[in-house]
């Protein structure tokens, strides 16, 4: 879909306004046209719990890829192992793939069980 210039010359097709004879020293109106730009939708990264994941693995891990602070990344942790599952980070659809690719990819290399899922956010 072609991107919409938010102001164009008044009595273009879409227009509201007429258009005017060309006659008045070449000047052009333009009018403002609402945008209709959707935010994306948000998917969630959501890391589950297991019984073997070393919980230090699992805080360098959301340290690493979702820029959490010890702590922060320590809360969601321990958040984590008591419900079962907590969410790491919001993001678009294609960067929160990217981001269960790299978490199931270091889990793996390490030989941790760890799982990593994403899903439509609200
Ligand atoms: N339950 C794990 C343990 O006791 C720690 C853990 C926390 C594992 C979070 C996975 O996503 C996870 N070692």
């Amino acid at each position: 879909m072609a991107t919409q210039f938010p102001l164009k010359p008044a009595g273009t097709p879409g227009s509201a306004t007429p258009s005017r004879p060309s006659d008045e020293g070449g000047s052009v109106v333009l009018e403002r046209v609402p945008q209709k730009v959707k935010l994306p939708q948000m998917h969630q990264v959501v890391l589950l719990n297991d019984d073997y994941t070393p919980m230090e693995f699992v805080v360098v891990i959301i340290q690493e890829f979702f820029h959490k602070d010890r702590e922060t990344a320590t809360q969601i942790m321990l958040k984590i192992h008591l419900d079962g599952k907590g969410v790491c980070g919001v993001y678009t659809r294609d960067v929160a793939a990217t981001k269960v690719d790299q978490v199931l990819g270091a889990a793996q290399q390490a030989g941790h069980p760890l799982q990593c899922v994403s899903e439509p956010a609200e």
